[in-house]
């Protein structure tokens, strides 16, 4: 598809009815469609398959709106959440839709300002600012959301949100001993209950061991396309592998897992032909660090516009959503949750304590991806990943791996100075 020929489609009446800002949120979506035109449209000799993922954004305010709606009309519930370890294998169970709701675009940070502090993390803001102000279709869907206790921006932020749309919390521990995970498994039994009272259906074991093998394949189905980013030259770029991360929250699963490995396929025979995207002296860069949620493209593009490839996202948008899987052979429901739980607790949030795993993860996949150097990324006021980038780069530097930490928001104030940071940092990896 041409550049200019893109564009996000509008659904103006969908909108109405369900009582959005439909003026506003319009002018965001011609914005978006512009943005993604230049960003992902112009990129050289992008995969064939990458038309779906284009689709899906085409259609992410109307067409996947309408899927939920269909299934929300069966009686069937839409889930929205905001952190990895909501366990949507127990809403898929209860055949209901789990939606990521986290926010990543500044557009709807004035709306949370006019209630929350300036100083908390934009994607908190952006996420409370999308229902506030009435300009996220997803938010406007879902019968309920699911919070949780990570970091206090959030767990705070889940008082005031449940003020305009139901918002239940899970307590999610803060360390990693045998009680933490007692607690953990508790919670994820109450949130069964939970979803099983508004689904009125009791989940069987069949339907959680059916909805545990449709999520895992999922997962692989993201790990299969991290390995082949290993292949020098990249096979795909950064931004379009961050892209299909960032839809794996919203799409339907078992489609989205079919067409990912489509897309491998096509990747095995670039990898096998040695053809890229990019050249194969372009460094190559791994991401690591706080989410990037949508349409947060902002860092890879400035990596990649300055001439680099990103090969990795360590994040919950990226590997450490989808690097563990649960096992499936579990006999009856306490093993499964049991399980499930066990998944669960492997998924190294900076919000624990200690959090050592993150840091060999952070060598493990550098090593794997075949990176030449790390970018941390944390978002403004995440003291969390803020503070654990102290530890992260200790141990890049003790490995002579080239680092660099960045800070930043989702405004575009600070892309000048990004970029020379960049520019330097690429230089030394050439160097
Ligand atoms: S498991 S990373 S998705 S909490 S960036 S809102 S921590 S102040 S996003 Fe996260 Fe779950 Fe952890 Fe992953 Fe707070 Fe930090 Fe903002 Fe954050």
């Amino acid at each position: 598809m041409h550049t200019a020929d893109f564009e996000v489609k509008p659904y103006p009446e969908m909108w109405a009815e369900l009582d959005m800002d439909v003026a506003r949120f319009d002018k965001a979506r011609q914005m978006l469609g512009e943005i993604y035109g230049k960003m992902f449209l112009s990129q050289p000799n992008r995969p064939a398959g990458m038309v779906y993922f284009d689709n899906m954004i085409s259609e992410i305010f109307g067409g996947r709106i309408k899927e939920m709606l269909a299934v929300k009309q069966e009686g069937r519930p839409v889930v929205g959440t905001f952190c990895v370890y909501i366990p949507e294998e127990i809403v898929v169970a209860a055949g209901g839709v789990c939606v990521g709701l986290c926010g990543g675009s500044q557009g709807s940070i004035p709306d949370a300002e006019k209630i929350l502090p300036r100083n908390i993390c934009p994607m908190v803001k952006s996420a409370y600012g999308f229902k506030a102000g009435r300009i996220c279709p997803y938010f406007q869907i879902v019968d309920f959301v699911y919070g949780e206790t990570t970091c206090d921006a959030k767990k705070k932020t889940w008082e005031l949100l449940d003020r305009l749309v139901p918002t239940h919390v899970m307590e999610i521990p803060q360390m990693k001993k045998q009680r933490d995970r007692d607690l953990w498994l508790e919670e994820v039994k109450d949130f069964k209950t939970r979803v099983e009272e508004v689904c009125r259906k009791t989940i069987s074991r069949d339907d959680l061991a059916g909805a545990i093998k449709v999520i895992n394949d999922k997962r692989r189905a993201l790990q299969r396309l991290t390995r082949l980013r290993a292949g020098t030259p990249a096979p795909i770029s950064g931004k379009d592998a961050l892209l299909i991360e960032q839809i794996a929250f919203y799409d339907e699963p078992i489609r989205f897992a079919a067409q990912v490995n489509a897309l491998c396929d096509e990747l095995d025979q670039r990898v096998a032909a040695a053809e890229g995207v990019v050249a194969a002296d372009a460094p190559r860069v791994m991401v690591s660090g706080t989410p990037m949620a949508l349409p947060n493209w902002k860092v890879h593009n400035l990596l990649e516009t300055a001439g680099a490839v990103v090969v990795g996202e360590e994040s919950c948008i990226g590997t450490r959503y989808f690097k563990d899987l649960i096992d499936e052979g579990a006999a009856d429901m306490d093993r499964q949750l049991e399980a499930l739980t066990d998944r669960y607790m492997q998924i190294d949030c900076s919000c624990f304590t200690p959090n050592d795993e993150r840091v060999d993860q952070v060598l493990k996949e550098y090593r794997q991806s075949n990176a030449q150097g790390v970018l941390h990324y944390s978002l403004q006021f995440c003291h969390t990943y803020n503070i654990e980038e102290i530890k992260i780069r200790e141990a890049c530097e003790g490995e002579g791996i080239p680092y660099l930490a960045i800070e930043s928001d989702y405004s575009p104030e600070d892309v000048g100075q990004l970029q020379t940071r960049i520019e330097a940092f690429l230089e030394q990896i050439r160097g």
